[in-house]
């Protein structure tokens, strides 16, 4: 196997990934400003497909209309040039001073008007761009102390936003759905919507919930100490995995935006494993940040390794699936039983009570001493993703 990605394996990147230029909490900038176009180009030379972005990382925030319209004419001329298409949009709501205690919840209403214009014009040009998912990523929507954000109010006011953006997308018959990216901290010291738990249950009290899925990051739920491939399957499960944010974490600390792969591998591995068997057809979006040590060809490396150990776990994952040690191993612990409805087909409570073998005649002590044979499935997984 070569690795080489083809378009068909729809990889995506964010223009602030490969053009983040290294400015961090301590220090300056490391790498000099990428043109979009240029990002457009070298990431099709890798065998990428599409390319995302924030308002802001293709149009200067406080562009004029002139400038604006040549921004978005030469990323235009790269996507023709290339073939690369649009499939995901976001606003930056979090870089400008205006959004320092968020956009949809900030407690000025001013500033969230601000937001939810800046937004709409976003949309319209994603939508002309045909891009099919809008993310929204809050990560200025939070405090850093208890009295500082009424959290019940600042949820009714997410709310209103995302109804009344919905209600926008709908007048305008675009064809876009929205996907919340949960964050527990960072840049707030605590962030609305922290996991994808959160996100899912918010979504249900929205007016139009058909319209929005969650875009988990690896990240971020690992930044909370969660199983990310849980969360993707929950989300999965729900109906609403309409995107995804691909990197590497280890472990619970700062946001580190590794490379896809580096980091927890394990977790990546079953990840892959769960969106090739899960019925995944969106993009395998790419949001990392080639650390601030590397010049471009770096910048490069880092973006290639993202997709190449993508295909790297794809092959293992598949070879795991089809070897017939594995399949046995599943069969021993339990895993088609698992498929199987705890209650047979109309079964009712009083016949289950009936049922002197489901309880009074149940031989606890045979099922306590059961082994789940789940080692020697967990060591053949090992044997896989180590190439062994
Ligand atoms: C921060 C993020 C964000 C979002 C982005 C897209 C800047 O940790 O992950 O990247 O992914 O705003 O919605
Ligand atoms: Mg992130
Ligand atoms: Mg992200």
């Amino acid at each position: 196997m070569n690795y080489q990605p083809e378009p068909a394996d729809k990889f995506s990147f964010g223009l602030w990934t490969v053009g983040w230029q290294g400015r961090d909490p301590f220090g300056e900038a490391t790498r000099t400003p990428l043109e979009p176009s240029e990002a457009v180009r070298r990431l099709s030379g890798l065998g990428a497909w599409g390319v995302t972005f924030h308002d802001d990382d293709l149009i200067p925030f406080g562009a004029t209309e002139a400038e604006r319209d040549g921004c978005i004419k030469r990323f235009r001329q790269a996507l023709d040039a290339t073939g690369m298409v649009v499939p995901m949009a976001t606003t930056n709501l979090f870089g400008h001073p205006v959004f320092k205690d968020g956009g949809f919840t900030s407690n000025d209403r001013g500033v969230r008007r601000f937001a939810l214009r800046k937004t709409m014009r976003n949309i319209d040009l994603a939508a002309e761009l045909g891009a099919q998912t809008y993310v929204a990523w809050g990560g200025r929507e939070g405090a850093e102390s208890g009295g500082a954000k009424d959290v019940r109010l600042a949820l009714d006011r997410m709310k209103e936003a995302f109804d009344f953006l919905a209600d926008h997308v709908v007048e305008q018959g675009y064809d876009l759905r929205f996907a919340i990216e949960p964050k527990p901290n960072e840049p707030r010291g605590d962030i609305l919507l922290p996991t994808v738990g959160h996100a899912l249950a918010f979504i249900d009290r929205l007016e139009r919930p058909e319209l929005f899925g969650v875009n988990p990051e690896v990240g971020h739920e690992q930044m909370a100490g969660l199983n990310f491939p849980h969360g993707i399957a929950q989300a999965l499960w729900s109906g609403k995995l309409f995107h995804l944010d691909l990197n590497g974490q280890t472990g619970v600390k700062y946001d580190q935006d590794l490379r896809f792969g580096a980091g927890d591998v394990r977790s990546a591995f079953w990840l892959v494993d769960l969106l090739e068997r899960g019925g995944y057809q969106g993009p395998r979006h790419f949001d990392f940040k080639p650390p601030r040590t590397e010049d471009y060809d770096g910048v490069w490396d880092s973006a290639a390794g993202c997709m190449r150990n993508y295909l790297i776990l794809r092959e293992r994952a598949a070879a795991f699936r089809a070897d017939a040690r594995v399949r046995e191993a599943l069969h021993a612990a339990g895993l088609e039983e698992l498929a199987q409805p705890t209650l047979a087909e109309g079964e009712t409570p009083a016949a289950l009570l009936a049922d002197r073998s489901a309880y009074e005649e149940f031989d606890v002590d045979r099922a306590a001493a059961r082994g789940m044979a789940f080692e020697r499935l967990d060591q053949l997984a090992m044997d896989h993703l180590l190439g062994v």
